[in-house]
């Protein structure tokens, strides 16, 4: 197992990697900004490395230093957690040539899958389905783009190769409004990432945001964790998940998952993974592969009993994956909701000092947080404070249990997204389960606020 693991993030999920580190032995570093100083897992933490101003591109961004607390402490591994250099293949390859393990996959994997383009290749060969499109990258050929986007029908959507998560899209309704839009998405995709490659693909017009969950050993072994249903978003921001996704025939879910499987066992895939899909019309469309643990990881844990965070650290280590997809059974239902601190209403960030902390309780709650009584939230970094599952032996159990589980809740001192949570637990469409990715802006803009 690994000696000792330098923890190259914040907040909850730098807090879920040192237990994960703790259970298994590992030593532990973490690397804070001076912002950080309080931080939970700073104070929990083995050994701890100021490594720059608040500013996110002075410290969690700052390789250099990343790179020599690693030295200086004798660290034999970095653990990027979500966000930050967690997708940067160049980062991975510094510091896999610095002589230490990166956890996650190989650089070359982080490119392929950062390149919308080659990552939609990439699955297409495995027979992964993906959005009818154009099939590689728009060429300057404006008489080909009009015949592909005639072919495919219109709504398209424009993509940039260099995009995701939302950024450097644009839709397009008409042959009339095609070359115009191609070229600003392209202008907009070269000064955002220096590079103008776009796709076009059939725009889907009221689909879900379904994910499966994928481990990778690098040695050609690879199992699915199964799904989540993440449409519940506002701006692209994810704001409750839940797994299993309601109502996917399990032929149709078993039937992708399995194209995941080979897509992951032919490149050798390393480490943990999600695979993206919009699902409409019963129909999953491969859009993007995300080669990071992510914030809504622990969903899947509990219905799966697996140890994400764990078996990332065990995969880092070198040893090949002890979980046969035999073993992987889906058990009952969870839902988390992101605690943001920031106005309910207006959704402007709101940092500050917590007075007073209580987490909620009970049969089937987690709470993934950092926060305590006493902590003040800082400006600089995202929102996000809190998360609270829940677990169920049915959806609707989950639901209920969530619904006291936010009524416990206690924040004190700064504002939280509590109050949405409260009405999307209350909604009866979301009860229904399987709302799609316009349904909360859709709720906010009609009854929102009126009964909370
Ligand atoms: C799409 C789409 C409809 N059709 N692609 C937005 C984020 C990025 N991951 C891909 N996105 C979309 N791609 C086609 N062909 C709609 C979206 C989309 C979306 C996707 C997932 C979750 C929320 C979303 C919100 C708006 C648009």
């Amino acid at each position: 197992m690994l000696e000792k693991v330098l923890i190259a993030n914040r907040g909850e999920i730098a807090l879920r990697i040192l237990r994960a580190c703790k259970e298994l032995g590992i030593k532990t570093v973490a690397v804070h900004s001076s912002a950080d100083r309080d931080l939970m897992h700073v104070r929990l933490a083995d050994e701890s490395v100021c490594i720059g101003p608040a500013s996110a591109s002075k410290s969690y961004l700052n390789v250099p230093a990343i790179i020599s607390a690693t030295e200086v402490t004798d660290a034999v591994a970095i653990h990027p957690g979500y966000g930050f250099l967690s997708e940067n293949a160049d980062f991975a390859d510094q510091v896999e040539r610095s002589g230490f393990i990166f956890i996650g996959p190989r650089a070359e994997t982080i490119r392929l899958m950062g390149d919308k383009v080659s990552a939609i290749n990439a699955m297409k060969t495995a027979g992964v389905p993906t959005v009818p499109g154009s099939d590689g990258p728009l060429d300057d050929n404006a008489e080909r783009t009009l015949s592909i986007a005639k072919r495919i029908g219109y709504p398209v959507i424009i993509k940039a190769a260099a995009g995701g998560g939302g950024r450097g899209m644009r839709v397009v309704h008409s042959e009339a409004a095609l070359l115009k839009s191609i070229y600003v998405t392209q202008s907009e995709a070269k000064a955002a990432f220096g590079n103008d490659t776009v796709y076009l693909e059939k725009f889907l017009e009221n689909p879900r945001h379904v994910e499966i969950q994928v481990l990778g050993d690098g040695l050609g072994n690879a199992i699915y964790l199964g799904d989540r249903d993440c449409s519940m978003q506002r701006r692209h921001q994810k704001v409750l998940e839940e797994a299993p996704a309601p109502d996917i025939p399990d032929e149709i879910r078993n039937q992708v998952a399995e194209t995941c499987i080979k897509a992951c066992k032919l490149m050798k895939y390393r480490g943990a993974g999600t695979l993206e899909f919009l699902y409409q019309d019963k129909q999953f469309y491969f859009i993007e592969m995300n080669t990071r643990v992510q914030v809504e990881h622990p969903v899947t844990e509990m219905v799966t009993g697996i140890d994400i965070v764990k078996e990332q650290l065990k995969i880092a280590s070198g040893i090949p994956l002890s979980i046969r997809q035999e073993d992987v059974k889906i058990k009952g239902h969870a839902i988390e909701c992101r605690i943001n601190a920031e106005d309910p209403v207006s959704f402007m960030p709101c940092p500050g000092k917590i007075n007073l902390f209580h987490a909620p309780g009970g049969n089937g709650i987690r709470v993934d947080s950092h926060i305590y009584s006493g902590y003040t939230v800082p400006p600089y970094y995202d929102s996000l404070i809190a998360k609270l599952i829940s677990y169920g032996s049915s959806r609707d159990e989950a639901l209920a249990r969530m619904q006291n589980a936010l009524d416990e809740l206690l924040i004190d001192g700064i504002r939280t997204n509590t109050p949405l949570h409260k009405d999307i637990l209350r909604d009866p469409n979301f009860r229904k389960g399987g709302t799609n990715i316009h349904y909360l802006e859709h709720m906010l803009n009609g009854a929102h606020g009126k009964n909370s």
